[in-house]
This record gives structure tokens, sequence and C-alpha cells, in this order.
């Protein structure tokens, strides 16, 4: 690697991340269209105990300020706040969160933020499920999953929450999804976010060889997938209304993605139909939210 792309790397190797671990990549993508001036808030998750900080090494050449698991909003209002007081409006706050720490015990303190409209960038990598701790269901675990609390007998029987209505809900400045796939989609996300005043919640599907149970040289190959059938639109939602579809999907069939991961290897006859369903009736809802604006 050449010295001037070292000096533009922010995240290196050193970490603890499991082979195949999509969150690296979402960190490596996030610091490298933010730059230098970013502090990034830390929580509990895979992301805070084993990649950015795995004492006595710090693979992330980046401040940080780790904040406990409910907190990342809360946190990074704080030095938001701190940073304003110092007319400081260079640096940019990026707090960077699991499903768990997002979805569930970390959502009033998102929602505060969001409802405040502080100048920070909340970026959600949804691996879903509590991974760090051993592969817990979260809310954001989809229905019919296999997780360490949700064994075959008793799969997940709720759906995943719709954590980016929610957030559109709170009509904010700026909503998007990202993808480790589409990296130039996912830079220029992040560059608009970095630029837009208020708040800013970006949101990436994180695959997980571990916890899905996948071949590690599937990850890349599963995000695009995850677009590809429509189960994860490439979207941003500017100020509550205004949708824009950013990668139209082939519309593969949804099997595709769940066939090379085990955790969906205990689906009964009829599931993965009634997945496809849902996925189906998901894309109708955001067509027709794409016609009101
Ligand atoms: C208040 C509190 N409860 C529980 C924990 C233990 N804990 C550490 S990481 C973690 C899982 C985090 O899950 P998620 O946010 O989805 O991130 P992931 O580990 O999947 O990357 C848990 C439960 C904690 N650190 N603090
Ligand atoms: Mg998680």
């Amino acid at each position: 690697m050449k010295a001037r792309d070292l000096q533009e790397e922010y995240l290196f190797s050193g970490h603890g991340a499991c082979p195949g671990c999509a969150m690296p990549l979402v960190a490596r993508y996030a610091f490298l269209a933010l730059g230098q001036n970013t502090i990034v808030i830390v929580t509990a998750s895979c992301f805070g105990t084993i990649i950015s900080t795995f004492y006595p090494t710090a693979p992330i050449k980046l401040a940080a300020y780790s904040t406990p698991f409910a907190s990342a909003g809360a946190a990074a209002s704080g030095v938001r706040a701190a940073l304003d007081m110092k007319s400081d409006n260079v640096t940019t706050v990026l707090a960077i969160a699991g499903d768990g720490g997002t979805f569930d015990i970390g959502l009033q303190a998102l929602s505060a933020a969001a409802e405040r409209n502080d100048n920070i960038i909340y970026l959600c990598y949804d691996n879903e499920a509590y991974m760090n701790t051993g592969i817990q269901r979260s809310s954001a675990t989809p229905w019919g999953s296999w997780t360490t609390t949700t064994p075959p007998a008793n799969l997940k029987d709720q759906p995943k929450k719709d954590i980016v209505q929610i957030m559109v809900a709170h009509n904010v400045p700026y909503v998007a999804t990202v993808s480790i796939a589409y990296p130039e989609d996912f830079n220029r996300k992040m560059k608009k976010a970095r630029e837009t005043r208020g708040f800013k919640f970006l949101y990436a599907l994180s695959p997980c060889p571990v916890g899905w149970r996948f071949s590690s040289e599937l990850t890349v190959r599963l995000a695009r997938l995850a677009v590809q059938t429509k189960l994860f639109p490439l979207l941003e939602v500017e100020n509550g209304e205004r949708y824009i579809l950013n990668e139209v999907p082939e519309g593969i069939p949804v099997s595709e993605y769940l066939q090379p991961q085990g955790r969906y290897s205990f689906l009964r006859e009829g599931d993965t139909e009634r997945i496809q369903e849902e996925v189906d009736r998901e894309w109708k809802r955001l067509m027709r939210r794409m016609e009101g604006t």
C-alpha cells in the first residue's frame, strides 16, 4: 500500500474481528469518507470491545470516546455540545453502535438525540443479534432465524423491528441505508451526512459468519444479495419525507439469500415463501412511500 493510502486509512489490522466479519469494512468505509476530523463514540458491542479497543492495541487512528451500552446517542450529543462550546464546526461526531445498542437498549438515547436534532452522525451496524455476548436474539433478529436464545424448537417468532421507519418518523434531516457491497454509495452517503447539519442516521446490514452460520468468504456476496433480493433496500430519506432509491434491485428470490445461512436451516415447509411474501409486502409499502415524494 502506498504511503498516501496509508495516511487515508483509519482502521488498521490487529483488531480482533472474526474472519469474514463485515463490521471492520463498515467502520473502514465510514472513516475513509469522514476523514481525520472525526471523534468516534464507541459502545459495548463487537466493534466496541474487540475491534476498536483490543487491549493493549488500538487499531483505529481517530479520537474515540467509549461509553456504556445504552448511551451512544447521549454521549454523542455531549461531545457535540462540548465542541460547539469551543466553536469547533470542523469536527464530525460519529456514534457507532450495533443493533442491540440501537434497536433495543440504546433506543431512548438515540430517539432523544434525534428529537433534539443534534448535529451528529449515528451509524448502526446490524448483525441481527447480540453477537459479542454469544448470539442472543435482539429486536433486529429476523423472523424464523436461529439464535442461541431462539433454538430450533423456538425460532424467532416476531418480525424484525423497522428501525428505518422509526428514525424517519423523527423527521430528521437525513436517514440512509448503506452496504459494504456498494462502497461508492456508502462513501457518498457518509460525506453527505457530514455536510448535512442536524441529526443523521446511517444504517448498515452487517453479515456475521459466526452468528449467521455461513462460510466467511460469502460476506460481501450476502450483503449484495440482501440488496438485490429487496430485503435491504439502498435508500435515502430527507427530512422524513423525501425518499430516494439508490439501487433498483434485480428481485432475486429471497431463498438465495437464506440458503447459505445456517441460522435459517430450521425453517419449516412454507416458511421461505412466508419470508418472500413479507419482503414483497415491505417493498410495495416502500414504493407507496416513494410515490408520495
Ligand atoms: C448495560 C449492559 N448490559 C449488557 C452488556 C453486555 N454486552 C456487551 S456487548 C453486548 C452485545 C451487543 O450487541 P449489539 O449491540 O447488537 O452489538 P454486537 O455485539 O452484535 O456487535 C452485550 C449484551 C453491557 N456491556 N452493558
Ligand atoms: Mg448485533
